[in-house]
């Protein structure tokens, strides 16, 4: 089968190639590019292994990778992982800085699910710099599985969480630039960077996931995504493997994206085809695909990663102990 990615050294780690890759189907046909070929990482993967959502995602896997690397679980890795990028200022996507609603909020989604299927998560969240922090309270303290709102952010100051203004300067700017035409469509890809969803599987060969969002940029007041939607933004079995979602939630959401992923790998599909497959019906199920980008990633218990996506331009972050790459993620139409 004929290789998708071409890679670039760009520098060494401890002695190890850091390498990233570009994209990949240029020099192939369209009918090329529609045959399923498993995900191709530059060198073979090795257990532990973390896998993130777009560039930020290799800061967040160097987080998680410090848990990963002194054997601890992929429960705390993802925790720690997506942290990193909620707490980012100049990531308007996720978190402190993430660009707010039409009306100004900056209002977060995020979840998190661990090897024995338990999982928590918060919605339309406020104030609140670190969600994924909460959802993981949410999950351990309480009988539930999703807070959202006011009783969230409630919760999460009972958990000694702090109040924080999220609405950056810059935030700020862009939002008071978009109220000038107030023209309401959502927004993907912005600066290639979006929501972060990690996958993670330890030394014990555990897995977990972690998504976590400021959601679509100008949203309508009150909107929540896929990202805290238990087996649409994110989804773990322990048994079979575990996936999470990026672009537009409504699609993922409508789709039970990231839960499909997982029962595809269940009867067989390999994580690429899995993602593949997923997306092939995100693109079935919908007649106007204007700007209706979504991707997949998918990581099952063997180590082995997929990702897929409907536009160009999703790319996804990649560390074992040998090696960390960014590559990018197949895809089935240019924009
Ligand atoms: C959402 N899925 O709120 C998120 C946004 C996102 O890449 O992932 N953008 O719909």
């Amino acid at each position: 089968m004929k290789s998708r990615r071409e890679f670039i050294k760009i520098g060494t780690v401890g002695g190890v190639a850091l390498l990233s890759a570009n994209s990949c189907a240029a020099d192939q046909t369209p009918e090329e590019a529609n045959v399923p070929v498993d995900f191709e990482p530059s060198q073979p993967i090795t257990k532990p292994i973390v896998v993130s959502t777009w560039n930020h995602g290799l800061d967040a896997n160097k987080a998680a990778w410090t848990v990963l690397e002194a054997g601890g679980t992929a429960l705390d890795a993802v925790e720690k992982g997506v942290r990193v990028t909620e707490s980012d200022p100049e990531n308007t996507s996720v978190g402190l800085g993430g660009l707010p609603d039409r009306d100004g909020n900056v209002t977060l989604d995020a979840c998190i699910m661990d090897h024995h299927s338990n999982c928590g998560a918060v919605a339309y969240l406020q104030h609140i710099e670190n969600p994924i922090s909460v959802a993981r309270k949410v999950m351990e303290d309480t009988p539930h599985v999703l807070l959202a709102g006011d009783g969230a952010l409630e919760f999460a100051l009972d958990k000694g969480f702090k109040k924080t203004n999220l609405l950056t300067a810059k935030s700020k700017e862009a939002w008071e630039n978009w109220l000038k035409e107030s023209e309401y469509q959502p927004q993907i890809n912005s600066e290639n960077h979006d929501t972060i969803g990690m996958l993670a599987l330890d030394e014990e060969g555990n897995l977990a996931g972690a998504c976590t969002t400021s959601g679509m940029a100008y949203k309508l007041h009150g909107r929540v995504g896929d990202s805290p939607i238990i087996g649409a933004g994110l989804f773990v079995d322990n048994e079979v493997g575990a996936a999470c979602a990026t672009g537009v939630g409504e699609a993922v959401i409508r789709t039970a994206g990231s839960a499909i992923v997982v029962e595809l790998m269940r009867h067989g599909k390999t994580p690429q085809e899995a993602c593949e497959e997923a997306v092939a019906r995100i693109i079935s199920k919908h007649k106007d695909l204007t700007n209706m980008q979504v991707g997949f990633i998918a990581l099952d218990k063997n180590g082995n990663v997929g990702c897929h996506s409907v536009y160009a331009g999703f790319n996804i972050a990649l560390r074992d102990k040998n090696h960390e790459e960014m590559v990018d993620a197949k895809y089935e139409k240019e924009w």
